[in-house]
């Protein structure tokens, strides 16, 4: 007897996926002089920390963030309070950007008791719940698939909130990278994957070291969009992060941006980084820094003058001073706490 065949479901309409601009939107006079601001704070710390690191006021692993200011200050002015940042060990321009006191992130750099983690943790381990930043990680990737799990948590309590998961060409290649890719694509968990190309892991370029060198497509097989940004110019991070943070909101799953940027400093201050030419560091420089893009655009547009500029600059340089003061100062932490916050 011939049995009628049921039809297949259709299957669900999928979004259509956000196509990137062509064009660099506008920031608006307040957001960039706020993005100047923003990007100023962390550069200004990071050479402060390079400097007192090399006073021998600061131990242990330090990695810095100058050059790549954009990325994660762009990212910030797509999101919303609640949303979350987890990144790995080139992590205190993330703690700045998500609002984290600058007094409290130095003095963990000098291991001193008011330090975020109470002077116990170091450069790589803060974290921040009120201010929504959960680390800090050394382990290379582990971020990844601890990042794909607040977006989990984030659709169990059912709420809007997205995970901006951000990690480093060198850890696009680990293995539970693609493990959390799969499950965040097939569970549809509202988690951008920032992976922020800077050209290096550690002493090896992305080409000696990645077989597919555009990371945009590293979610290719699992259906996740992704799209390559300047991640250099904040005003193209904060465009590419609205399409991907909206993309999550909405309930369509994760999106990867690829951020093409640069370290300008050593993979950390032990590193004499001879893999690279000076020359090739000088023109990232004078050509794309971040800042001076955006200082150069609003001297022409006149949307700021030299004067102003100068006086955030003077503004930022003291709130750095009174840091690096109180980081200095601060006690170390009570012997007695070598047996607090331990898993026994
Ligand atoms: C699992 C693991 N393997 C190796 C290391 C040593 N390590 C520390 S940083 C690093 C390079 C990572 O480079 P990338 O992901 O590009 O980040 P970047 O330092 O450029 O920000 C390596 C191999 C580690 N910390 N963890
Ligand atoms: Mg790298």
């Amino acid at each position: 007897m011939a049995v009628a065949k049921k039809k297949p479901p259709a299957p669900p309409a999928e979004a259509a996926k956000p196509k990137p601009a062509n064009t660099v939107p506008d920031l608006g006079k307040e957001r960039e002089l706020k993005a100047f601001r923003e990007m100023l704070l962390i550069r200004r710390f990071e050479e402060k920390a390079g400097q007192m690191y090399g006073m021998g006021l600061i131990g242990g692993f330090c990695h810095l963030y100058i050059g790549q200011e954009a990325v994660v200050v762009g990212m910030q002015m797509a999101i919303k309070e609640g949303d979350q940042v987890i990144t790995g060990y080139r992590d205190h321009g993330h703690m700045l950007a998500c609002g984290m006191d600058p007094k409290g992130v130095m003095a963990e750099l000098t291991g001193r008791r008011h330090g975020y983690s109470k002077g116990k943790g170091g450069s790589m381990h803060m974290f921040s719940v009120a201010r929504n930043f959960y680390g800090g990680h050394g382990i290379v990737a582990a971020q990844v698939s601890l990042g794909t799990g607040l977006a989990f948590a984030n659709r169990y309590r059912k709420n809007d909130n997205v995970s901006l998961t951000y990690f480093g060409d060198g850890a696009a290649n680990q293995g539970q990278v693609y493990e959390s890719f799969n499950m965040a694509e097939l569970w549809k968990l509202p988690v951008v994957y920032i992976v922020e190309n800077n050209r290096y892991a550690m002493g090896t370029s992305v080409s000696r070291a990645s077989a597919q060198t555009d990371f945009s497509k590293r979610g290719a097989s699992f259906d996740i969009p992704g799209e390559q940004v300047d991640g250099m110019d904040v005003r193209a991070v904060k465009a590419a992060g609205d399409r991907a943070v909206k993309w999550c909101r909405e309930g369509n799953g994760p999106y990867i941006l690829e951020m093409k940027t640069y370290r300008y400093r050593g993979h950390s201050m032990s590193d004499p980084a001879k893999y690279r030419t000076r020359e090739e560091v000088e023109k990232v420089r004078t050509e794309h820094d971040p800042i001076e893009q955006v200082r150069a655009r609003m001297l022409a547009s006149k949307r700021a003058s030299e004067e102003i500029l100068k006086a955030v600059d003077a503004e930022i340089r003291k709130i750095v001073n009174e840091a690096a003061e109180f980081a200095t100062h601060d006690p170390e932490p009570d012997p007695a706490e070598l047996w607090t916050d331990i898993t026994r």
